[in-house]
């Protein structure tokens, strides 16, 4: 289950922002604070202005975080109010959230943590996003990282999992779904084709990357 809900996740931020009128003059950045960057058409709160701290589906854009229902880390994308804990209210009032994929998921409990590079709480280049990899053409060589950690279930059914994620430097290789270092070391294994998973927790390491878990070694 964990791989399917990591790579949801990515399609998450790509979800959640913001179109808002391009504003910025060239080498100009927008903040959060300047109160033009909206969230996306799609999104329930579509043009609504981004607020510095935890909105009201437990992203912080600001802060670099997210911390709240699993289900909440996408509802708001697919168009839907933030998922508060009681059930019969919200289905009553939203029927149709049970066509979606993370409704299953709304007591999965997440937090997030994402640096500049991954999604940067300015917009630099004036498209009235939020940037993603700014200054480099993909997340490849970017510094990029993220981490996740989610948890839930009751007794035996407990589970904890957390996940270090980093960009591919610019001079690695990746050989049947292993990133490397230019000189041969093992990153990790590849997800989403420019990231390579570094560390994996669930009960005890799963993975531990022979060359770093650390995101300072990817660094650009
Ligand atoms: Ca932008």
């Amino acid at each position: 289950m964990k791989r399917i809900i990591i790579a949801a996740m990515a399609l998450t931020l790509l979800l959640a922002l913001a179109a808002a009128p391009a504003l910025a003059k060239p080498g100009d950045c927008v903040t959060i604070q300047d109160r033009v960057l909206e969230y996306s058409s799609t999104h329930y709160l579509a043009g609504e202005l981004l607020e510095v701290g935890f909105d009201p589906y437990g992203y912080n854009y600001q802060g670099h975080m997210f911390s709240g229902s699993y289900a909440n880390a996408y509802l708001g994308g697919y168009g839907f109010p933030p998922y508060e804990g009681d059930d019969a209210s919200y289905l009553a009032a939203n029927p149709s959230v049970v066509n979606v994929w993370c409704w299953d998921y709304r007591d999965t409990r997440v937090e997030m943590k994402w640096n500049d590079a991954w999604l940067s709480n300015k917009d630099c280049n004036g498209d009235g996003k939020l940037d993603r990899h700014f200054g480099f053409a993909s997340y490849i060589g970017s510094g990029a990282w993220e981490t996740n950690h989610m948890w839930g279930g009751e007794g035996a059914d407990k589970y904890s999992y957390f996940v270090k994620i980093v960009a591919a430097p610019a001079d690695a290789y990746k050989t049947a779904g292993v990133w490397y270092t230019a000189d041969g070391s093992e990153i990790g294994p590849d997800i989403w084709g420019e990231f390579a998973i570094i560390q994996e927790v669930e009960q005890g390491v799963l993975y531990k990357s022979p060359t770093s878990a650390g995101f300072g070694f990817y660094a650009p």
